[in-house]
């Protein structure tokens, strides 16, 4: 039996406000995965959310169960906006000869997007698309490419990142939130006594 939603959020403000309310996970980059296990996990969040909300109606992917503070929907634009920010740095380290970027937090980026405001298949959609297209790059990279680095300025002191370190950084924070939709999905599953 599939419980009613007990919170529906559809104002974009509302959701962009929980999202920087709730994200503490972004700062952490994980710092030992090797490129294999990189490449696989980023090639396995979108078909792993796909197969995740298969059977959700649109208010179930927007609703917040009691036990998650955050919804599938809140959780998707999160994603996308990491996607694009530190996917958008390994791309930009692997075309240009040691480039210097601007740190930008995803949490200001989704600010600047229409992510929440998008329907949770479509927008999935474009993110496994932009997945397609970030792999194709990464998969035929010879290990001195996930060497390349950029000069990093605007957060805090300079810093060199190379291209695994936003590789590790983005499948490892995917990873956690992959989780965190197993256990929000796990919730509408469950049967009410
Ligand atoms: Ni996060």
């Amino acid at each position: 039996m599939i419980p009613v939603p007990l919170v529906s959020l559809t104002c974009r403000n509302l959701l962009t406000q929980r999202i920087r309310a709730l994200s503490q996970d972004g700062g952490v980059p994980n710092k030992t995965l090797t490129i294999e296990q990189v490449l696989t996990l980023l090639g396995e969040t979108p078909r792993r959310l796909l197969a995740l909300t298969a059977d959700l109606e649109p208010a179930q992917l927007r609703a917040i169960p009691h036990r998650d503070k955050w919804s599938a929907h809140h959780v998707l634009a999160h994603l996308r906006a990491c996607a694009d920010v530190w996917g958008g740095c390994m791309v930009a380290i692997i075309a240009e000869d040691a480039p210097t970027l601007r740190a930008v937090n995803p949490l200001t980026w989704l600010e600047k997007t229409d992510y929440p405001a998008l329907d949770f298949k479509p927008s999935l959609r474009s993110f496994a698309t932009q997945r397609d297209a970030l792999l194709d790059v990464l998969r035929p990279l010879p290990a001195d490419g996930w060497a390349r680095t950029a000069t990093v300025t605007g957060a805090g002191k300079v810093l060199e990142r190379n291209v695994l370190f936003y590789g590790r950084w983005l499948a490892g924070h995917e990873r956690s939130h992959v989780k965190q939709i197993e256990s929000i999905v796990a919730t509408f599953h469950q049967r009410v006594p």
